[in-house]
């Protein structure tokens, strides 16, 4: 007899991991949720949340009162397992699986027969196998599917996450799944899982490929972006407006040109690329290029402001937004960080910081001690070049009037 699904364990309460937490709870799922962070623990038990994200403190605050979810640091027995840490690269662009590996060894000691393992962390090809191999290395009284195929005591597969931060539960629920099982039986159960929580089509194929669809998603982005961010670049020199020049361009029935921005940030676009140069480096040169593009971006933008300071005689500079995009407060690979540093360095001079989203300064900010965070209000009254680095809400609909008289340096094409 096939097993319900009636509790199952999380792990990594992040981005990911914990609006899917939620969701499976809110559908009538026991959930314990698991992390390695004490703070995130204490608060998703109070009911309440760690991370800036549309209608995710209802949900969870909701989840936990009913009693439906619950966080920890040890992973209990339970019907299905969902990894979703992350997985970032190391200096040298190459994978770090640490997280992943931590995580499987944590749920070894727990498995039962009958169990679902799901990676759901972005992955290197090939990661989800490695995962079922670490499983049986684990537990030799138990088998995987990767020798014991459909027959396997324990089930493995990835389903890739592909929320976008900021509409992260309603695509959760929307989206179709990509469910790549390590045998045909792995995904079909996969799939009876997700169809609990999500309304999308649940397509089915193999671990390697489903691995493989989720690096292309975010290198097909990586690369259109590298696109219209060179395209700025050749705008620029040539004097023409670029944001008009792409607008016009995308009258034409098949082209769509992406925005230029300041650079790509986030955990995935600007990481993921990186997982398929490893595994394939001598004939991904588009891909190394596409990131070479978008990791020049900040440094032009940068000199952009030190150059318009200079012309203009500024005393002081004012940046607006660190996070890596609009209307969320996550700052991990954000452009925005690395061109305010730039910008404070070079220039000397007070800079100063508007973030809505955040509290505090992050690193390296932090240490540079003409840096100051500030709100609109201040940076706008005191600073004579304003570089917009992230297209938050308030900045957008800020009066534009109070622009007037100074150099503006608008990265995201929103003052146009
Ligand atoms: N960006 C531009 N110009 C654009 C679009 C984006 O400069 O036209 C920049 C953004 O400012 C940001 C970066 O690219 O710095 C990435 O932003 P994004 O909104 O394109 O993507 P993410 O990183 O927030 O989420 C992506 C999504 N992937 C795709 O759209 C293919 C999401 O669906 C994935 O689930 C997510 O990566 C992930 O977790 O992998």
């Amino acid at each position: 007899m096939v097993k319900e699904f009636k509790k199952i364990c999380v792990l990594g309460l992040g981005y990911v991991g914990l609006p899917t937490a939620a969701i499976f709870a809110s559908r009538g799922v026991t959930v314990q949720g698991v992390d390695t962070n004490a703070k995130t623990v204490e608060l998703i038990n109070q009911g309440k949340v760690h991370i800036i994200e549309p209608d995710l403190d209802i949900i969870v605050s909701s989840s936990v009162n009913a009693g439906m979810l619950k966080a920890g640091h040890t992973p209990e027995p339970a019907d299905a397992f969902i990894i979703a840490v992350p997985t970032p690269f190391t200096g040298a662009n190459k994978p770090d699986l640490t997280y992943v590996q931590a995580a499987t060894a944590s749920i070894a000691p727990v498995l039962e027969k009958g169990a679902l393992v799901i990676v759901e962390s972005t992955c290197p090809v090939g990661t989800t196998e490695k995962v079922s191999g670490w499983l049986a290395a684990a537990r030799k009284d138990l088998t995987f599917p990767h020798l014991a195929g459909d027959k396997a005591d324990v089930q493995v597969a990835h389903s890739p996450e592909r929320v976008l931060p900021g509409r992260v539960l309603l695509e959760l629920v929307s989206n179709d799944r990509v469910i790549g099982g390590i045998s045909p039986y792995c995904a079909e159960r996969t799939a009876q899982l997700y169809k609990i929580a999500i309304g999308g089509k649940c397509l089915l194929t193999t671990a390697a490929t489903a691995e493989l669809v989720k690096l292309a998603e975010n290198a097909y982005r990586d690369v259109n972006i590298a696109f219209a961010n060179e395209l700025s670049l050749i705008a620029d020199k040539m004097g023409i407006d670029v944001w008009e020049a792409i607008e016009l361009a995308n009258h034409h029935p098949r082209v769509n040109i992406l925005r230029p921005g300041p650079g790509v940030g986030g955990h995935c676009i600007a990481v993921d690329p990186w997982f398929l140069v490893d595994g394939a480096p001598e004939v991904s040169p588009l891909i190394q290029t596409a990131r070479a593009v978008n990791d020049a971006k900040p440094v032009h933008v940068a000199s952009q402001a030190l150059a318009a300071a200079k012309f203009s005689k500024a005393k002081t500079i004012a940046c607006l937004g660190l996070a890596y995009k609009a209307d969320i407060d996550d700052l991990r690979e954000s452009p925005a960080i690395a061109i305010t540093a730039d910008i404070a360095e070079s220039f000397g001079g007070p800079v100063l910081v508007v973030e809505p989203n955040t509290q505090d300064l992050p690193e390296p900010l932090t240490e540079m001690n003409n840096v100051k965070l500030v709100d609109l209000e201040t940076a706008l009254e005191a600073a004579q070049v304003i570089v917009l680095l992230t297209d938050h809400r308030p900045f957008r609909e800020m009066d534009r009037a109070r622009l007037v008289g100074k150099a503006v340096i608008d990265s995201r094409g929103i003052w146009r």
